[in-house]
């Protein structure tokens, strides 16, 4: 079990584009391990490979309820080939982002490809919260987060908050 500690903004590699995975081998097989046990720990449903500093295009999700059965979901190369027109509005978070949380609209539905941790190929139409969460997800791997979707004076409010909180850290 390895928790890796979670970055948060302003860290530059949150807002880069993360490099296509070659081959899918033990390196991968590991950091796919790694990224569940820190998700988990955090807690969280979803985490991105830039989010541990690890600029590869890997995300893990699970969002089942507490109740149910964990469903663990790890994409590798994730391509969102299809949106749906019919938008709706997610109350969402961000573990770079601790403890803030606003409204975003995205498509209802998208349709995913990629690898499995055996690197098997995979289509998959999302939707609910794990769509909401698949492109939450894969906007991480483009340097792109949920603030992004809110307005300039809340995002640079929010911005402005965490830069303090990590020159205070520094010093
Ligand atoms: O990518 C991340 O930063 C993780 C993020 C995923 C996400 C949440 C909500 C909407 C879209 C994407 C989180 O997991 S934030 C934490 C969170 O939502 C949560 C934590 C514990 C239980 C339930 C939810
Ligand atoms: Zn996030």
């Amino acid at each position: 079990m390895a928790i890796r500690p979670i970055l948060h903004i302003p860290t530059p590699c949150l807002r880069e584009v993360a490099a296509p995975v070659v081959e899918v081998n033990d390196e991968i097989k590991t950091l796919i391990k790694d990224m569940f046990d820190t998700m988990y720990d955090a807690p969280g449903i979803g985490l991105a490979a830039p989010q541990i500093g690890v600029m590869h295009r890997v995300i893990v999700m699970d969002p089942a309820d507490e109740e149910d059965e964990p469903a663990p979901l790890a994409m590798i190369n994730p391509k969102i080939t299809w949106l749906s027109e019919e938008l709706r509005v997610h109350q969402e978070g961000c573990l770079s982002i601790p403890e803030y949380y606003e409204d975003v609209e995205r498509p209802v539905l998208c349709k995913v490809t990629y690898l499995d941790e055996n690197g098997e190929y995979h289509e998959r139409e999302c939707d609910g919260l794990l769509s909401t969460v698949v492109q939450h997800e894969v906007d991480h791997l483009n340097g792109r987060l949920f603030i992004d979707y809110i307005s300039r004076l809340k995002r640079e409010r929010v911005i402005k908050k965490f830069k303090k909180i990590a020159k205070r850290a520094a010093e």
